[in-house]
């Protein structure tokens, strides 16, 4: 058969389809290598002692914001669906010592863990999802930034051909989506760097293949699909921030008494029930996490 192909087949086209088949190999690969990871349950899973009702997996997977796929939700999960994480990296540069590239492969080296987490959206929904990731703040060990580094920006994939809001002829959103922690919330152990949920590597529309995860701000500080970190003296200006900066702010603690300027931000829609619950301050985490935002007036710094 693979004769007769090549006899019909101009030399060339023949040559292209052989490309094509090694880049569909080396596709499965980083998904396989997450997903064999996964399945050999090689990380340190949640126990869950604080009893969190886990979200279904199908609300958490297709209740999606991926603004680069879409702003509709539904035509996110279906323009993910090919999503391709073919030899991704994540490049490190700034104030450290050398810039360095990470592979997915370097990544998973990280001590990988489960980790149950509320997630609360700044449109007043939430859900509790079991991500399994690994402590951002070993990332940053292993960057060595320096002493200016005050500032961790993260940067999404830019790519026209992956994603159809960066294509279109007004996108959305300023893009690449951009956002960025203070280094002790970057270095904070709850802060998580996701490759999975519900013990399986990440799909394309909830960040395939490394996503951030606060889970004491808004969801749209938990970016997407990383391919640049970049460790910084100044505060960076993040996307949400430039699209409406009397909206969304840099911080973006979740906090029933700061109301968003168009709705309220006292109670959450439970994803995947009826039901409503009150929401709280910085998601519930307020123990693990206040003392870094001590002196402060939560209300200015939104
Ligand atoms: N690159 C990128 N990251 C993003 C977004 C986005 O549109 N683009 N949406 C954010 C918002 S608003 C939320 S609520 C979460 C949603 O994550 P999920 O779809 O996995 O639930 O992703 C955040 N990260
Ligand atoms: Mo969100």
């Amino acid at each position: 058969m693979k004769e007769i192909i090549k006899h019909i087949t101009p030399e060339k086209i023949y040559k292209k389809r052989r490309e094509f088949i090694k880049l569909g190999a080396g596709a499965l690969l980083s998904s396989a290598l997450i997903k064999s990871k996964l399945m050999a349950l090689d990380f340190k899973s949640d126990e869950n002692l604080g009893e969190l009702k886990i979200t279904n997996e199908k609300f958490a997977t297709n209740y999606v914001n991926f603004y680069e796929f879409s702003t509709d939700k539904r035509k996110a999960v279906e323009y993910a669906k090919n999503f391709n994480t073919k030899d991704w990296t994540i490049e490190l540069s700034g104030e450290i010592e050398k810039p360095l590239v990470l592979s997915m492969e370097d990544l998973l080296k990280f001590p990988l863990e489960e980790r149950i987490y509320r997630f609360r959206c700044v449109e007043a929904w939430s859900m509790v999802v079991p991500w399994v990731g690994f402590e951002l703040r070993h990332l940053i060990e292993k960057a060595k930034p320096n002493k200016n580094a005050k500032f961790v920006k993260f940067t999404t994939l830019f790519d026209k051909n992956q994603f159809p809001d960066q294509n279109a002829i007004f996108p959305t959103l300023k893009y690449p989506y951009v956002e960025a922690l203070r280094m002790d919330e970057a270095l904070h152990p709850l802060t998580l760097m996701a490759v999975g949920m519900y013990k399986k590597p990440l799909q394309g529309q909830n960040g395939a293949p490394v996503r951030l995860v606060v889970p004491w701000k808004y969801g749209f500080k938990s970016i997407k699909s990383i391919v640049k970190i970049e460790f910084l003296k100044e505060q960076p200006k993040t996307t949400w921030e430039l699209y409406a900066p009397n909206e969304y702010g840099f911080y973006a603690n979740v906090n029933p008494e700061v109301s968003h300027p168009r709705w309220s931000q006292e109670n959450e829609r439970v994803l995947g029930s009826f039901s409503v619950q009150e929401t709280l301050l910085f998601n519930g985490y307020e123990k693990e996490v206040s003392s870094l935002y001590a002196g402060m007036d939560l209300k200015i710094n939104f």
